[in-house]
């Protein structure tokens, strides 16, 4: 009995280290990220201070000191990092996922943490080239695509694009457009400026011009998918300005272009607006909307993610019943090791591999590498996991089949579906 017991036990480690090492190699394409092209310069966030001043740490410090917040927002990058900083890391131990990930960021960076200098972290950073940086860092993380955010309504990048720029291949463009789904009395005047012939209502010639606003930023950036981040409130269909739009414009333009429509379910936003981009809560989403996107447009491809943990199962068994829907990534407050390896293992379970369980949502270029080196271990547990149980059942996964399966979930997976490709019958082969 014993003798089994260890042969078997053997046989899981080896397992369990073989598949390890393929998901480690495996290069990520990263789906949805807040990372820029190296040509928008300031715009690309790195280093030391805007690690430190996450949004993520700026919520967790708020807990911790009794500053007033407008005191904190007057203060220098570098005066808020410090306090981040005292507060989180020196104050008390950083054990929060956000924390850790700088702790792992820097470790895989060589740099000597444990020594808690703030100060000689600083000067290291200063001496980075940033483009060597970027190499190194998507080198660390293993990711090979990026999908930027890119919003037409940001005013600081507009312009850069339509100036245009030599772009960086690693570097792929996703179109925002949360501004003109919930604000459309806002995003109306901005588009009448510039030279749509739009007004506040929403007549035909008015949508006309919304989509032809869409096919030009669409081409102008050559954006792999539109995308929006939708209250728990969402609903489809509906008499207000959202869904008009949804259903007039941006579906129709989705099915004109062949782009998937990526929706980000479940942020209620501002929910301390003294907190700034740190002050967006979460609530549970009604699947129902999606449903009826997924189910009433057939033609069009949606990708989806919920924020809330509540949201999950449904989520997941929506996806078994629309191949038009792919869910993707552990998102935000979900990209927690107890969470996303929930998610994870749920996923595999019920969509096996047509997912894509992970994007980084990276905000700061450093980020990559704690993002993706924190989320393979996850995947890596729950694929073995898998595996042990198919080889109980006799069926040994090969390296080949296993190294298949790493790439379709991370980024391969994705990629077939937004080229609408199915595989045919016949070609079901491992
Ligand atoms: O809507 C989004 O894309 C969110 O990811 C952001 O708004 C959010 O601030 C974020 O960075 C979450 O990770
Ligand atoms: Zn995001």
């Amino acid at each position: 009995m014993a003798t089994t017991v260890t042969a078997s036990s053997r046989r899981r480690a080896a397992l369990a280290k073989r598949v390890e090492k393929i998901v480690n190699t495996t290069p990520v394409s990263d789906i949805h990220t807040h990372l820029y092209d190296p040509a928008f310069r300031g715009l690309l966030l790195w280093g030391i201070d805007d690690l430190l001043t996450y949004h993520y740490l700026v919520a967790e410090t708020f807990r911790y000191f009794d500053l007033p917040f407008e005191k904190f927002w007057s203060l220098s990058k570098t005066q808020q990092a410090d306090l981040i900083w005292e507060a989180l890391f020196v104050q008390h131990s950083p054990i929060s996922e956000a924390c850790g990930g700088v702790l792992t960021t820097l470790n895989l960076l060589g740099l000597d943490v444990k020594k808690r200098d703030l100060p000689a972290l600083r000067r290291w950073f200063a001496k980075q080239n940033p483009e060597k940086h970027v190499t190194r860092c998507l080198e660390l993380a293993g990711v090979d695509r990026i999908c930027m955010t890119n919003s037409p309504f940001d005013d600081v990048e507009r312009p850069l694009w339509e100036r245009g720029f030599q772009r960086d291949e690693r570097f792929v463009a996703a179109l925002r457009i949360d501004p003109l789904l919930l604000d459309w009395p806002g995003a109306a005047p901005r588009l009448a400026q510039w030279e749509y012939d739009v007004g506040a209502g929403l007549s035909d010639p008015v949508v006309g011009e919304v989509r032809r606003f869409l096919a030009d930023w669409s081409k102008r950036i050559g954006a792999k998918y539109l995308m929006v981040s939708l209250p728990p409130d969402f609903k489809f269909p509906e008499q207000n300005n959202c869904a008009q739009l949804m259903e007039k414009a941006v579906l129709p333009h989705c099915r004109e272009f062949g782009l998937p429509l990526a929706l980000m379910l479940g942020v209620k936003r501002a929910v301390n607006p003294q907190l700034r981009l740190a002050g967006d809560g979460v609530g549970r989403s009604d699947p129902q909307a999606l449903q009826n996107l997924c189910a009433g447009f057939p033609e069009n491809k949606f990708l989806a993610t919920v924020l809330s943990r509540e949201n999950q199962h449904e989520l997941c068994v929506l996806a078994r019943k629309f191949r038009n829907l792919h869910v993707f990534g552990c998102w935000w407050f979900t990209n927690v090791p107890l969470v996303a390896e929930e998610m994870t293992r749920m996923r595999l379970e019920l969509l096996g591999l047509s997912v894509t369980p992970q994007h980084s949502d990276a905000r700061v270029l450093d980020q990559l590498v704690y993002k993706w080196s924190h989320f393979r271990e996850i995947l890596s547990r729950a694929l073995t996991d898998k595996y042990v149980d198919l080889s109980r059942a006799g069926w040994e996964p090969t390296a080949a089949e296993i190294k298949r399966d790493a790439k379709n979930l991370l980024g391969g997976a994705f990629e077939r579906f937004c080229r609408g490709e199915r595989p045919a019958p016949g070609q079901v082969r491992p």
